[in-house]
């Protein structure tokens, strides 16, 4: 069975520093840290000059623009020493071997890894990105609750709301998909949320492929969304309505992630 991913577009990852400079910002006065440190707080790991080769993937749907530059961009930006190969696919891997890389960034359409050749740590990006984007939550300074509503269970959501449950959260969960919802409420043992029966949050984590998935209801002042759902789960008179701390962005904080849980 092929699982398919919702795609990346070029539109996504326009402007990336300024996206990234944006999402540490808030990470910052979300957390006290920015995203190196939440990286680096989390897995105990700091970088220590590792190369990094990102190889492009034509496979499938191809390469999407500016995928390549952004994770060129994105590894600069956190300190790392990265190059683009010029070829694709298998001549690429082998192009990032001999010029030394250590660290592998590569994503066909289902699958975007980073892989430690030093000391074979491999890291998949839908994990690692819903458990940064838990962590960067759960560490709100700004509440003593400890109830969360995620919504969204998928490849993303669900390690999110694995974390929560590991941290201590009582989680609320919600997805669209009732036998996802069955799936995840057995597993983990969440609460399932009633959108019929709201009730208000200080912290939201969303991993939908969908727009305005968090309801007016759900809001109080000054919450916490950590999203990495593209399109914005939220709109923008309701995040100025509740003044909302909205943590999002489209590659760069799940690649930190990554590139974090490797080291
Ligand atoms: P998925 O398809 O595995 O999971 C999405 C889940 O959302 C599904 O279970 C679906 O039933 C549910 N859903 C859809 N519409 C909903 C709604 N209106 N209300 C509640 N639940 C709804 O997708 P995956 O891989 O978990 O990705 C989720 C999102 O995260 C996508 O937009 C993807 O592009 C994005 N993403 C962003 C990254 C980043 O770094 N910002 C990294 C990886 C994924
Ligand atoms: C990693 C992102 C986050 C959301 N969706 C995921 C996605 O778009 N994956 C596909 C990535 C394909 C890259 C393409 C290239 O340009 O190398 N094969
Ligand atoms: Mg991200």
């Amino acid at each position: 069975m092929v699982i398919k991913m919702a795609l990346l577009t070029p539109e996504d990852l326009k402007n990336i520093n300024k996206q990234l400079q944006e999402a540490d910002s808030a990470v910052r006065r979300v957390t006290g840290l920015d995203i190196k440190g939440v990286c680096e707080a989390f897995y105990g790991t700091t970088p220590c000059c590792e190369k990094i080769g990102i190889v492009p993937i034509t496979s499938g749907n191809g390469i999407i623009g500016n995928f390549s530059a952004s994770l060129h961009a994105i590894t600069q930006y956190f300190g790392f020493d990265s190059f683009v190969t010029g070829m694709p696919d298998v001549s690429g891997y082998y192009e990032a071997v001999r010029n030394k890389a250590e660290i592998i960034l590569m994503a066909d359409d289902n699958t975007f890894v980073a892989h430690n050749l030093k000391n074979g740590k491999i890291a998949n990006n839908q994990l690692c990105t819903g458990t940064i984007y838990a962590e960067i939550a759960s560490r709100h300074l700004k509440t003593d609750s400890k109830d969360v509503l995620v919504i969204g269970l998928g490849k993303v959501g669900f390690p999110g709301a694995a974390h929560f449950v590991h941290s201590g959260f009582n989680v609320y969960g919600y997805d669209a998909d009732k036998s996802v919802l069955e799936k995840t409420v057995s597993n983990l043992g969440i609460t399932p949320f009633d959108p019929d029966k709201p009730r208000k949050f200080s912290i939201i984590f969303e991993a939908t492929p969908c727009a305005n998935t968090i309801s007016e209801a759900v809001l109080s002042e000054n919450c916490v969304i950590s999203t990495p759902g593209i399109p914005c789960a939220i709109s923008s008179e309701l995040r100025k309505k509740y003044a909302v701390e909205l943590v999002m962005e489209p590659l760069g904080i799940g690649t930190a992630s990554m590139l974090y849980s490797v080291l």
